[in-house]
């Protein structure tokens, strides 16, 4: 009874929006991303510029931002689901036609979107503080920054037809921060620097002897299998896993990753009589009385 399979039933998705702050509660345009949600609490960000393999663009990675956001604000969401449209790639990494002479532009926006801007790494650092787990779903090609995306998920579930590598030393960038010490955390220190010196593509029962993926599945089956184990996870203690992942993540991310713990113990605190305990002594304006609180051993 507490172990028994969970359902293989198609998720039923609905397309969901982004609010701004604004008190007219207006929505935001999502014009490169898909968000959608399931009554069961799913939440899926779906790259949608399936032309350029899914190459993201700095306005595709503020939608994948707003999402995010949103998905770890809503209470009705346990697990997120990341993925790129169509069977051909999860993400190719930063679009090179938006590079211009000093980084990412967007081109068809106006304003400050004209400024280059290396975003995808605020992106990175949320993925990695979300205090939900983020699966990536890997159909295809998930190469340069998109495989640093999958890399910084909780959980990667690769298709059949799943492709994985580093592009940047033959196009003319790196990633010097979680896309290699991540990675030599995933993978070790020879095989990360293999993948980054020799920029080759792996294919996807590779990347599972190499520890870059948790499972591989028929591409047929990849929707279905993502299902699951988002059923699984949802069926778990949100509190455990969230603690489990501070922790995970603090021993590799030293202070911050100390100070993301630390903001969920605070989180629990509030909530014990403890906690509240100093909150009423001082808008009754009296010593608080913390002699009834035991000290555990
Ligand atoms: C993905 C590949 C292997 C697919 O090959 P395939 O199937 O033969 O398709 P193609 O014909 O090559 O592609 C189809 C169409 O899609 C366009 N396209 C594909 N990828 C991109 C891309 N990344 N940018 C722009 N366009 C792309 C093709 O041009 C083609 O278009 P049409 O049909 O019009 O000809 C293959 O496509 C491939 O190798 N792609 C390039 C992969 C790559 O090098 N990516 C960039 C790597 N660098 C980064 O991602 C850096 C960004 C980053 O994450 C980062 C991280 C840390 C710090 C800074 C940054 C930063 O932002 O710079």
């Amino acid at each position: 009874r507490v172990h028994g399979n969970v359902s293989r039933d198609a998720v039923k998705w609905t397309r969901a929006s982004v609010r701004t702050d604004a008190s007219d509660g207006a929505t935001i345009e999502l014009r490169e991303v898909i968000y959608e949600k399931s009554p069961e609490g799913i939440a899926r960000v779906t790259i949608n510029r399936p032309e350029k393999r899914n190459a993201f663009t700095p306005r595709t990675i503020k939608e994948m931002r707003w999402c995010m956001d949103d998905a770890r604000d809503d209470g009705s969401v346990g697990v997120i689901v990341l993925r790129g449209m169509g069977d051909l790639a999860f993400c190719s990494g930063g679009d090179q036609s938006a590079r211009g002479e000093g980084g990412y532009v967007d081109a068809k926006a106006g304003g400050s979107e004209h400024t280059p801007r290396l975003n995808v790494l605020d992106l990175q650092m949320q993925i990695r503080r979300m205090p939900k787990p983020v699966i990536a779903s890997v159909a295809g090609y998930a190469v340069g920054g998109g495989h640093i995306l999958h890399m910084v998920c909780d959980l990667t579930i690769a298709a059949d037809n799943a492709v994985f590598g580093q592009t940047g030393p033959k196009v003319g960038s790196f990633d010097a921060g979680y896309g290699s010490t991540h990675m030599a955390r995933l993978i070790g220190q020879k095989k990360a620097r293999e993948m980054w010196f020799l920029a080759r593509f792996y294919n996807a029962i590779d990347a599972l002897k190499m520890g870059l993926v948790n499972t591989v599945v028929p591409l047929a089956e990849l929707e279905t299998e993502t299902a699951v184990w988002c059923r699984e996870i949802l069926r778990n203690s949100p509190t455990a896993i969230r603690l489990c992942k501070n922790a995970l993540n603090a021993a590799e991310d030293g202070q911050a990753g100390i100070q993301d713990m630390g903001g969920s113990a605070t989180l629990l605190f509030y909530q014990s009589a403890e906690g509240n305990e100093g909150r009423r002594a001082f808008l009754e304006g009296r010593r608080p009385d913390f002699s009834k609180f035991q000290r555990f051993p």
